[in-house]
């Protein structure tokens, strides 16, 4: 069908529509939400949080959500939740998880072994996910607005999010390593490389031919291709790695690494003074990718770059026992290295950096180590020189300055603690407006607080946890506004709007229903024309239809008990803000279907009878009328 002929029977649709309808006009009227056209948007004052109705923030805020799974859409410094991005976990709302457009996301990038492990337990993939670290793209130092990366800690997974969209596109399972934690895009030239940490040590090709062998393990650094999501490259390293991130130069990456004991208990890991910043150089490491170096293990060439290798591929910085956070300061010369287990932060310059390489002390390139207070975990800055320090056991935020440290590392008499401020209560990340770029504009911080005890209602044994909005514009920090949350934001980043552009209806041609493309065209039917009867292929069906508010082009279809059918959704309707949804009863089914989407879903149906399918996703004054009816004939025996 052209694009005339479409808009054309859009048009007819809504006529007949507003003409069969009782009181017609205007009920239609009030059902169409994007038939409203849109309001005149006003900005928010300058620095007020507490925004009026249609006022819109300043910033977007990604969140992530630890154990959840997902990754939120907030509306900064307002703290609105905008949206929540499914990714490694089962969404009920838009069907993430059973969709089979969002299981191609789900399944093809994991490894072998994992599909036969789950096939066992009748599962397709994970419906769980750890997701710590969500982190924008970066061209020349500073966010770009392509896609969100965020790891799954507990699944040993990158994904990857469309910023066009706000979809999650990709997802794929690092082989060698054993559960991502710190992860990271390359800031310069541009993302490039998504680096990411494997935490755990585990045999290199663990297939069970070592168990309690430890002096055998191994820990995963891997580089991954983040405009192809493939692994471009894994180095081995001594010790767990934890956090990481990367230069503003393109030379080097950064990760924090404790229990370089390689001890398996606490008082194991914890028996040496010092651990390590392990630095990465990315030019000897691709050389000798480019070379053929090292082994090739499940399609990854693998370096050897543990300490007593003593190769050009890393250095192992000594810092104080246990660090934690790893951050470049906008400033393009300095990475923070937070302490943990030490009162201390470390400072690297990576000016200095070439030279470790080139053999001087590793702990050259540190210039300055002040004391801030019990248990710094993160550090994020202001651009202006300041930086601002999560201290977990202290529930404080202390705010110190870079060039004062540098100075009393040095023998001057300088205090770089300008203030503190108590939070509540432990705080873990902390995130400020741009503050993970060259843009880092100094206006807000946000600390997410691990507990919140007395600040909030009791909501029974299970507390939320507290996110507190900081005004940084001044020297004295004030802390404006509570936010609590569900399970478990580790961490955030708070992006100019002004970077992020999402699209209002997705592109007929948007690569996210490929398969469902190409299906159709195999049994010769257009996905927005949809097909009259179903299609039968055996005993596998399929169904398509498209919706056009506030009706689905079937109104009824018949399949036989056993067949395996499969459910093709076309949203005609191309409004901002017209979702259909498709829901199934009694069959455990339901998917989001967006203006000019397509989605699938695939099920046996075998329960004979009457089923009513529906629009679950409130759409027009006439949605309750939007539904159809699948008749299920038994199986004649
Ligand atoms: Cu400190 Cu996983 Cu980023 Cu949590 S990690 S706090
Ligand atoms: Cu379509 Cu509700």
């Amino acid at each position: 069908m052209s694009e005339e002929e479409r808009k054309a029977r859009m048009r007819l649709n809504r006529r007949q529509l507003m003409g069969a309808t009782a009181g017609g006009a205007a009920l239609a009227a009030a059902g169409g939400a994007g038939l409203l056209g849109s309001a005149s948007k006003a900005q928010a004052t300058p620095g007020a949080f507490n925004l009026a109705p249609g006022e819109l923030d300043e910033y977007y805020g990604f969140w992530s959500s630890g154990q959840t799974g997902e990754v939120r859409i907030l509306g900064f410094p307002s703290m609105r939740e905008l949206m929540r991005i499914p990714v490694f976990n089962r969404c009920s709302a838009t069907g993430w998880g059973q969709t089979n457009e969002s299981l191609q996301v789900l399944t093809e990038g994991l490894l072998p072994e994992t599909k036969e492990m789950l096939a066992k337990r009748g599962m397709k993939t994970y419906d769980n996910g750890d997701l710590h670290h969500p982190h924008m793209s970066f061209t020349d130092g500073t966010y770009d607005g392509r896609y969100i990366f965020a790891n799954d800690k507990a699944n040993t997974r990158v994904a990857r999010i469309r910023c066009d969209i706000m979809k999650c596109d990709k997802i794929i399972e690092i082989p060698n390593a054993q559960d991502i934690h710190g992860m990271r895009p390359q800031k310069y030239p541009r993302t490039g490389y998504v680096f990411a940490n494997g935490e755990h040590e585990a045999p290199l090709v663990n297939d069970g031919s070592v168990l309690d062998k430890p002096e055998e393990y191994v820990n995963i650094f891997t580089a991954i291709d983040g405009d192809e999501m493939t692994v471009a490259w894994q180095v081995i390293v001594s010790g767990n790695l934890d956090n990481c991130d990367a230069d503003y130069q393109g030379k080097y990456a950064f990760a924090t690494s404790y229990n370089s004991e390689m001890g398996m208990n606490l008082a194991e890991m914890t028996a040496n003074e010092t651990d390590h910043c392990v630095v990465f150089n990315i030019k000897a490491i691709e050389e000798a990718v480019a070379a053929g170096d090292g082994q090739l293990l499940n399609g990854v060439r693998v370096l050897d770059g543990r300490k007593q290798a003593e190769s050009q591929f890393t250095r192992y910085i000594p810092i104080p026992n246990s660090p934690h956070g790893c951050n470049a300061a906008p400033d393009k010369q300095h990475i923070v290295i937070n302490g943990k287990l030490s009162p201390t932060v470390s400072v690297i310059d990576v000016t200095l950096v070439d030279a470790v390489f080139e053999g001087a002390d590793p702990r050259s390139c540190i210039v300055a180590e002040p004391e801030l207070g019990l248990g710094p975990l993160h550090t994020a800055f202001d651009g202006k020189g300041n930086c601002f320090t999560t201290l977990f056991l202290d529930s404080q935020v202390a705010k110190w300055n870079m060039a004062k440290a540098i100075e009393a590392y040095g023998g001057a008499d300088v205090d770089p603690i300008i203030s503190k401020v108590d939070v509540h209560y432990q705080p873990g990340h902390n995130s400020t407006s741009m503050g993970e770029t060259a843009e880092a504009d100094g206006k807000w911080l946000i600390s997410m607080n691990k507990f919140s005890k007395d600040r909030f209602l009791n909501t029974g044994p299970l507390k939320p946890e507290n996110e507190q909005l900081i005004d940084i514009s001044s020297d004295e920090m004030k802390v404006v506004h509570d936010g609590p949350t569900f399970a478990e934001p580790h961490d955030s980043i708070i992006v100019h709007a002004s970077k992020v552009n999402p699209v209002n209806i997705y592109s007929r041609d948007d690569p996210g229903w490929d398969a469902a493309r190409q299906q159709a065209a195999a049994d010769g039917v257009d996905l927005e024309d949809g097909h009259p009867e179903p299609i039968r292929d055996g005993n596998k069906v399929r169904v398509y239809m498209y919706s056009i508010a506030p009706e689905f082009s079937l109104e009824k279809f018949t399949v036989t008990q056993g067949d395996e059918v499969t459910i093709y959704v076309t949203n005609l309707d191309d409004i901002d803000d017209v979702t259909h949804g498709f829901c199934l009863s009694n069959h455990g089914i339901a998917m989001e279907v967006g203006p000019q989407q397509t989605s699938s879903v695939t099920f046996t149906a075998d329960r004979p009878g009457v089923h009513w399918f529906y629009c679950q996703w409130f759409c027009h004054a006439l949605h309750m009328e939007m539904r159809g009816r699948m008749f299920v004939e038994p199986r004649a025996s």
